[in-house]
């Protein structure tokens, strides 16, 4: 395989043309990091006001002469751009681009990231790092999970006590920078709130609002198996375990809390969704978590924003109307779960698909991957994270019910930096051609993407990427 050979572009686009033999656009030698600035400066970028290229497509012509983009919004150009930066390679006369066209656009409008910063806390820097990796493989969404029992991470000015806790948060100063930070990388932000349970941080800033803890035996058997405490009323909390905690659902208080967490969240983001979480509520019953996510959803709904909720949510008959589902069950879904993914549909909302066996990017790439879980269906090798496609996970959901693809990073285990590239990358470059690529792109298969994305090795490992080098891969050295 010679980098030439191949169209070294992931996502793939939804179509390209490459005029073989054709002479390359040439980019002064250099090294690589000097050649791709290079190239930034020298194409040729022009706002179109016709076409079919949408909100984010673009079209980028290369031959000897002229690199061209073209689009009908600025983000479309910052596709091409993004593409452009792929395609750069060193020939046996330099640097250069190939010649080809490329028209593409988004299959879905939704692609997403997600960042668990409540159990452990990301610095701003590192949220910004993690935003330009995840902008250069198109992603257009990140998802701060900004709450758990660990800890809560954002500040909220009428409830100062939740952000007393250890390990950091986000001052709302902050989070307008990673706001404004990610916009410019025509990225929004989806800020989560989990609840009702994973208010275990909550408690101990506000214990009159929450529940006792209620433990299960699977709590206490995963306890002795990881040599963990369990979790204790009023002390905080650092091990695994979830679905002890929860929000008083019979006390007017807990709504009010609502309101102000929300309202202040909601003035705050710019973008359309807020995400309430709604997840393994292990101790609540069925009837009080569906009043809880009905009025909770409302509470979301009356900021003006759309809520999201993971898929659990989909239980709950009065949930608000146009509430949009994270579906975290697997490819292949088990019993119930496919049930309660459709429930949002036919309550006037959409999916976004995040298969935690596919794309959650905490579980181990192999039985020797230091850090991960195992949960989902063992270890996630490439191929698999690659494998499957959208609007074939959940009976009677194709890609009109389909808002988009999310890849989820839990950091129960994952604490920096080079610890969230090694566990996202390569993966991560596999979901975002799942949310990207048509179905029916030429290149959209497992052969091609392998060949594609060891390509991409060198780019990588020259922004200071530490990705993990699977040996699913044949990575490219230059
Ligand atoms: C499941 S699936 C969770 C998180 C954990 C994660 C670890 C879902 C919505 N919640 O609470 O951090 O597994 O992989």
């Amino acid at each position: 395989m010679t980098l030439e050979s191949i169209l070294a572009l992931v996502p793939t686009p939804a179509t390209f043309e490459i005029a073989p033999g054709a002479a390359p656009f040439a980019l002064d030698a250099g090294d690589r990091d000097g050649a791709i600035e290079f190239a930034l400066d020298v194409i040729d970028e022009v706002l179109v006001t016709e076409g079919a290229l949408g909100d984010e497509g673009y079209r980028l012509s290369v031959d000897a002469y002229v690199m061209r983009a073209e689009a009908q919004t600025e983000a479309g150009l910052f596709y091409a751009r993004q593409s452009l930066t792929q395609l750069v390679s060193r020939g046996a006369g330099g640097w250069h681009v190939p010649a080809l066209s490329i028209t593409d656009a988004p299959r879905f409008a939704y692609r997403g990231v997600m960042l668990d910063v409540a159990r452990h806390f990301f610095d701003v820097e590192t949220v910004f790092a993690y935003i330009d990796r995840a902008a250069s493989l198109k992603f257009n969404a990140l998802h701060l999970h900004l709450s758990d029992d660990q800890g809560w991470r954002i500040e909220i000015t009428s409830r100062p006590g939740l952000t007393d806790g250890a390990g950091g948060f986000y001052s709302q100063e902050d989070y307008r920078e990673i706001v404004s930070y990610a916009a410019s990388r025509h990225m929004i932000v989806v800020p989560e709130i989990d609840v009702p349970s994973h208010t275990h941080a909550v408690s101990l800033a506000y214990p009159e609002l929450c529940e006792p803890v209620v433990l299960n035996d699977d709590h206490r058997a995963q306890a002795v198996e990881l040599g963990q405490d369990l979790p204790v009323a009023g002390e905080p909390y650092a091990g695994w375990a979830v679905g002890f905690s929860s929000l008083k659902i019979h006390n007017e208080a807990t709504y009010a809390f609502l309101a102000d967490v929300f309202g202040e969240l909601a003035a705050l983001t710019p973008g359309p969704y807020l995400h309430l979480g709604g997840d393994e509520a292990f101790g609540t019953t069925a009837p009080d978590f569906a009043l809880f996510m009905a009025r909770a959803s409302e509470i979301v709904r009356a900021t003006g924003k759309t809520p999201i909720s993971w898929h659990e949510a989909g239980a709950a008959p009065g949930l608000a109307t146009g509430s949009i589902g994270q579906y975290w069950n697997y490819t292949t879904p088990e019993d119930g779960h496919g049930e309660h993914a459709l429930a949002f549909i036919r309550g006037g909302g959409s999916l976004i698909l995040s298969p935690a066996d596919a794309a959650y990017l905490d579980m181990k790439h192999d039985a020797s991957t230091p850090l991960g879980l195992t949960w989902a269906n063992g270890p996630t090798s490439v191929e698999h994270a690659y494998s499957w496609d959208a609007a074939a996970v959940i009976d009677g959901v194709d890609d009109g019910d389909i808002l988009g693809v999310e890849a989820p990073l839990w950091t129960e285990t994952i604490a920096t930096l080079a610890d969230i590239d090694t566990m996202a990358f390569p993966r991560i470059a596999a979901i975002a051609e799942l949310a990207w690529s048509p179905a029916a792109a030429e290149l959209r298969t497992w052969a091609s993407f392998r060949q594609r994305v060891g390509a991409l090795g060198p780019l990588w490992a020259s922004q200071g990427i530490g990705f993990f080098a699977s040996p699913e891969i044949q990575w490219a050295h230059e």
